[in-house]
């Protein structure tokens, strides 16, 4: 069997070399001619435990090779991004139809198309099967459609990748049969064969359950400051009971994900959706309550915005991924109030994403006074006592000390 990866970011590309080094040949396909040169040298896009030891195992194995368009293949897997329209919150389907199109253009008769992105419940019935019917084939004969969202969290994805179970939607269970033999080459995990739009609905609502609890989170966080209690020795005594499980607060919710998949639910569902949407406006809030408690704790200790540093830009703790990341959406909120001059820093960001952003700790911390940590890399972890002699606010409850505040 020939697989044809087709998007090979976050999630195509560690499939694809999960595959290929489990004795697949795959095709690896995507439209950015840049990346396509880079990944055929060898290097992965971005940062990733394991990645680049997999990578050269994949190679080895002479099954992988890339392309810059789909492939005449036994079995197509869709992994490109979804974002959501930020007028209306409903998805925007256009590069999985126009990965979709590009598939239908090549394909054999009899391929299995298999579309992992996520995806708002219904999209596989609204955009793909259409796509197929209007190429003149039918679906469940000439091409078979499928959906096997992903659920691996970046910082760990190898290793969930290989443990952790699936969901396979499919209109004919002997597909989802299929599907199964082959990422049996790399999951050791159950494999759950159902219809495609519990499939789709699964894997947003895993996404959902998690915005919504860590919104409660975050809501505690809001409360107990304002009446002067601390969230997190109240949630390490709370978790102490059998039924109790409550998340962390932070400075909210980024990633390509958690941040994003609610919204399909509340564009498609505006009518019976409350609780997800609250949920979504507590998490979008917290940068700006952050901001808030700057704001205080700069009046109350005659700091000046020069002197305030943020640590972290990525989405969270150890992952080079800035997507909707809590410091970005908090630096937006500041420049729209035309409040600039404070410093940002983060070890794993090598570009340069917005004004004042440092590329050396020790420079960065030279004459602050106020450090904000957003993010809790293992780095500041372990320089904890370079951050003595300041102010630090602690968003993540990664810190201690006599000078450490919390959210
Ligand atoms: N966060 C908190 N408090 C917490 C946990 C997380 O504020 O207690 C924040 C994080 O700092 C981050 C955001 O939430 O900004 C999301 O981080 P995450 O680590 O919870 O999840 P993601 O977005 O990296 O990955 C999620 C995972 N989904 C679930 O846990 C249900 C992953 O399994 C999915 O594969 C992934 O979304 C995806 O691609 O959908």
């Amino acid at each position: 069997m020939k697989i044809n990866v087709v998007g090979l970011g976050y999630i195509g590309l560690p499939t694809a070399l999960s595959l290929s080094a489990g004795g697949w040949e795959v095709v690896g396909t995507d439209k950015n001619a840049e990346l396509l040169e880079k990944l055929a040298s060898g290097e992965a896009a971005f940062e990733e435990k394991g990645l680049p030891e997999l990578f050269q195992k994949a190679s080895a194995s002479g099954k992988l090779s890339f392309a810059p368009a789909c492939v005449p293949a036994d079995l197509y897997i869709v992994a490109v991004p979804t974002p959501y329209l930020k007028h209306c919150k409903r998805i925007d389907p256009s590069f999985v139809t126009a990965a979709v199109r590009d598939v239908l253009a090549v394909c054999p008769k009899g391929a299995i198309l298999a579309v992992e992105s996520t995806i708002a419940p219904g999209t596989m019935d609204a955009c793909v099967r259409p796509l197929v019917e209007k190429t003149g084939l039918v679906c469940g004969k000439d091409v078979h459609i499928a959906h096997v969202p992903e659920r691996i969290i970046p910082g760990n994805m190898l290793y969930e990748l290989s443990h952790n179970s699936r969901t396979i939607g499919v209109d004919e269970p002997a597909v989802g049969e299929t599907l199964k033999t082959v990422y049996r080459a790399f999951c050791g995990g159950e494999m759950v064969i159902t219809s495609i739009r519990t499939a789709e609905m699964t894997k947003v609502v895993e996404n959902t359950y998690r915005d919504v609890n860590i919104a409660f989170a975050n809501e505690l966080a809001r409360l107990c400051y304002r009446g002067g209690m601390d969230v997190n020795e109240i949630i390490r005594v709370a978790n102490m009971h059998p039924r109790v499980n409550i998340l962390s607060p932070g400075p909210g919710v980024g990633g390509h994900c958690i941040s994003v998949d609610p919204w399909f639910l509340v564009g498609d569902y505006p009518d019976v959706v409350n609780l997800i949407l609250q949920a979504r406006r507590i998490n979008d809030g917290m940068p700006a309550f952050v901001l808030e408690r700057v704001s205080e704790l700069m009046e109350q200790n005659g700091i000046s915005v020069s002197e305030v540093g943020f640590y972290g830009l990525t989405y969270k703790e150890n992952v080079d991924d800035v997507r909707e990341s809590p410091t970005l959406q908090l630096y937006a909120c500041m420049k729209n109030h035309l409040a600039c001059g404070a410093r940002f820093y983060d070890p794993m960001v090598k570009t340069k994403l917005v004004d004042c952003q440092y590329d050396d700790f020790d420079a960065f911390l030279n004459g602050l006074k106020l450090v904000v940590v957003m993010v809790a890399h293992d780095q500041i972890r372990q320089n904890t006592e370079k951050l003595a002699d300041k102010l630090v606010f602690d968003t993540r409850n990664c810190m201690s000390g006599g000078n450490v505040v919390k959210l």
